[in-house]
């Protein structure tokens, strides 16, 4: 039985419900009677995908007939989150479908609760690519996002005496409803082995091993139901899953060797940050992902237009970070080996093809892999990189100017040291557009690493400002404030996110005012009785609360609010007669699994935490709570509780952050530095609706090259002195009071992350905090003015601006 659910009323549910009941008996084998609550999950989900399939086939059906040009989104990481809620909520049919579960005694907000998070990535790059991927459908552009269908995705974060602990995360336990395999689509991926020369002058290679690529396609859904896009993530299977031959002389271990080879590659998402030992495995998953996805554009692209020279014309292929750079050559090599173009002439379609977009100025996260490694494992590649360096270095050796050292920074190899090769630059040289990711960050790009490039091409460059859903991150996550505002401006705003700014209207309007606030107490008592369930901790929500979620880097600098915590606390108790603000600080993040310090910080801020909430002397003045197991579903409850968004990075260190822009966009008030994308939040929001504090990025590079001394400045800061030495001291780990000596000591000898130097500053930015929040008119109304003027930063912005900039398609 198929019911269009979009046909239906809220209070015609009579069909739907039917629909329901007879998928969960039908499809999963059991009735209403015996289902348990991931029963009715799947049937729900399932009944709702028949709606969705319909309008896929038809969106794949109106790109094929209109010859569209198509953009492809390539990345390791997809962070996508649970996708009921997203999917109901974008065909408009929440309340249709909540009724007809209701009508059979079974509460959607429950069924929401129990679906596996999809956390296909670590962070913020995972979660733009999952932002994007809903505004191409909202947008109504044909677009793929390929990428890694990991069996296990982030790892689960467990907080054992205040240490992290790392579990597998199973989100496939269950099944996955939302998936579909195509087993015809599928594609050989080779390694290793070596290149042959054929008498024609052509070359070959044979690969000494091949894995089989199998597509498994999600649907995305775009706002309105418009658009249905295709998310296709690549899972491995050996060619021969099974030896007989071994099995049958007994060797079983053996006979499974290949399938296991191939199960290892998609088995688990690698955590940033992670030790060179899992090397080989990750550039496996980068080409294995990136063959299979080049292999398939390029036969669809045949499939419907015939000739492989119109392929820039026809597909525009986003990579995102330098993940899927090894994509450059193997397009290269299936232009030359396979469709037998001239080198030059490869070149020019590739260039055209690709652009590139850079997530991080780190000189630890640029990419590089040892020489030795990538000719050992994608010979063929190896020698069209060389081919590819002579070309680009001949072009740059013609630009007058380029000294030995500019050739040496723009070459594919780097010759300093153990011989390496290059991501960035191959991803720099192989596209026609590099762009970064926040007006500030695509200007270092100009000036630090790219420096060489960009004078080589220095029309390549360019910015594209990044962007939220703001369906996912104000319409599902925040229902109330979004009924609020529908009142208020009408509906326009969820079309158009920049259609917010009637709102500041509304910003000195008492009555709005009042109810908005409402609202965050409202959103604030949920997370309390969240915090109190899941870590037992109390909180008042009528305290501020104060929220720094995001992983836990040191450049993120969660160990300045964590000092600065410390500070505020000794204050509290040296001066009870103050009239203090009182405030709840939450943290939440993961850290990588060998980052040795990013993990003392989450154990610092739990010993902290424990010593503060237990201290009578602060009572409610002061709670500290770390919320453990950070996700997107854990975000969706945090962001609308959040009265104060922590975005304090060292300035130039953050390329843009999003979170920034989820707090604000849900009305919390941003504490920053001139980092990232806060430089264009503030330009949004206004100096008044914002609190920027500390060393701008000049002025951090410049303490940096003239001597910075954080000795002195440890010493001449009496506050800052005092909590190192009393978590240095261990006032906070009595059970091991060395504990943090290490960590304080880094601060003496070379703070890279400029924590003294900002320390002051941000104290004095959190005092001018709790004064505003004495006036709470005056807070919501610089709440208000955050949502009003946020509304830019919806990724609907950013993706119009890839698609017209970039893509060419618009
Ligand atoms: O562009 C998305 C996101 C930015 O918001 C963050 O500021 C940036 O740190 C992050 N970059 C990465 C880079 N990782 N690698 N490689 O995650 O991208």
């Amino acid at each position: 039985m198929t019911t269009t659910i979009t046909t239906l009323h809220v209070d015609d549910t009579g069909p739907l419900a039917d629909a329901i009941v007879d998928t969960l008996v039908h499809r999963i084998g059991k009735d209403a009677a015996n289902a348990r609550p991931h029963d009715w999950l799947a049937a729900t989900i399932l009944t709702v995908r028949n709606d969705i399939i319909e309008r896929w086939m038809a969106s794949t059906r109106e790109a094929h007939a209109a010859g569209a040009k198509r953009v492809y989104y390539l990345s390791l990481e997809f962070l996508i989150g649970r996708l009921l809620r997203d999917a109901l909520s974008n065909l408009g049919v929440m309340a249709q479908v909540a009724g007809a579960l209701q009508s059979l005694g079974v509460d959607l907000a429950e069924l929401e609760e129990i679906e596996p998070d999809a956390a296909l990535g670590n962070g913020g790059l995972g979660r733009l690519a999952a932002c994007f991927m809903e505004s191409l459908a909202s947008l109504d552009l044909p677009a793929y996002g390929y990428g890694i269908r990991y069996v296990n995705g982030m790892f689960r974060q467990r907080i054992d005496d205040g240490w992290q602990v790392e579990l597998p995360e199973t989100w496939l336990s269950h099944g996955n409803p939302w998936e579909f395999e195509r087993r015809e689509s599928a594609y050989f991926v080779g390694f290793g082995g070596e290149v042959i020369g054929t008498e024609t002058g052509a070359v070959h290679w044979k690969p000494a091993e091949a894995i089989e690529a199998i597509a498994v396609d999600t649907p995305v859904v775009g706002w309105r139901g418009k658009r249905v896009n295709t998310l296709r993530l690549w899972t491995a299977q050996a060619i021969d899953p099974i030896r007989l031959d071994r099995f049958n002389a007994g060797d079983y271990t053996g006979a499974l060797a290949g399938q296991m080879a191939a199960e290892t590659l998609v088995r688990v998402l690698y955590p940033s940050d992670s030790s060179p030992a899992g090397q080989e495995l990750r550039l496996r998953q980068e080409y294995f992902f990136s063959s299979a996805s080049l292999q398939d554009i390029v036969r669809r692209h045949i499939q419907y237009f015939h000739d492989i020279r119109t392929l820039p014309d026809k597909a525009a292929i986003q990579l995102n970070d330098t993940h899927p750079a090894v994509s450059v050559a193997e397009l290269m090599r299936l232009l030359v080996d396979h469709h037998d173009l001239g080198f030059d002439e490869a070149w020019d379609i590739t260039r055209r093809t690709f652009g590139y977009t850079n997530h991080t100025l780190l000189p630890e996260a640029l990419e590089s892999w040892p020489l030795h490694l990538f000719e050992r494992l994608l010979p063929r590649h190896m020698q069209l990189i060389y081919a590819i360096n002579a070309k680009l270095l001949r072009e740059a050796r013609a630009v007058e100017g380029m000294d030995d050292r500019a050739i040496a920074a723009i070459s594919l190899i780097d010759e300093g040291g153990e011989r390496r090769v290059r991501m960035a630059n191959l991803a720099f040289a192989g596209s026609h557009s590099v762009n970064g990711v926040a007006a500030l960050h695509t200007e270092l790009m100009k000036q630090t690493v790219f420096a060489d490039l960009h004078r080589l091409y220095p029309t390549r460059i360019n910015n594209k400002t990044n962007g939220i859903t703001p369906r996912r991150w104000l319409q599902q996550c925040n229902p109330q404030l979004t009924s609020l505002i529908r009142e208020a401006i009408g509906t326009g705003f969820q079309d158009d996110a920049e259609k917010l700014i009637a709102l500041t209207d509304y910003a000195n309007d008492a009555n709005f005012r009042e109810r908005f606030l409402t609202i965050k107490r409202s959103n604030k008592v949920g997370l309390a009785n969240y915090l109190r369930e899941s870590t037992g901790l109390r909180v008042d929500p009528d305290a501020l609360f104060d929220v720094q979620i995001k992983r836990i880097h040191e450049y993120k600098r969660q160990l300045l609010n964590i000092i600065e915590t410390v500070a505020l606390y000794d204050q509290i108790r040296s001066h009870p007669e103050r009239d203090w603000t009182p405030r709840v600080k939450l943290f939440a993040g993961k850290a990588a699994s060998s980052y040795h310090n990013a993990k003392l910080v989450i154990k610092l801020a739990n010993d902290v935490a424990r010593r503060v909430n237990s201290d009578p002397s602060v009572g409610h003045l002061l709670k500290v709570g770390f919320i453990p197991n950070y996700n997107v579903s854990l975000a969706e409850k945090i962001i609308p509780a959040a009265d104060l968004s922590e975005q304090i990075s060292t300035a130039g260190m953050e390329a843009s952050g999003t979170g920034n822009m989820k707090f604000a966009l849900n009305g919390a008030l941003t504490i920053g530095t001139l980092d990232g994308a806060n430089v264009e939040i503030k330009e949004h929001v206004g100096d008044d609706h914002i609190v920027i504090f500390g060393l701008t990025a000049d002025e951090v590079a410049a303490q940096r090259r003239d001597g910075y001394n954080p000795r002195a400045v440890i010493e001449g800061s009496p506050e800052l002195r005092q909590a190192v030495s009393a978590i240095a001291s261990g006032v906070f780990s009595p059970d091991d009071p060395g504990r943090y000596a290490g960590l304080m000591g880094g601060l003496y000898d070379g703070d890279w992350f400029m924590v003294a130097a900002d320390f002051d500053a941000y104290a004095a930015a959190q005092r001018s905090v709790d004064a505003r929040w004495q006036d709470q008119a005056g807070w919501a109304t610089s709440a208000i003015h955050n949502v009003a003027k946020v509304g830019w930063f919806s990724s609907d912005r950013t993706i119009r601006q890839y698609a017209e900039e970039i893509w060419n398609v618009m």
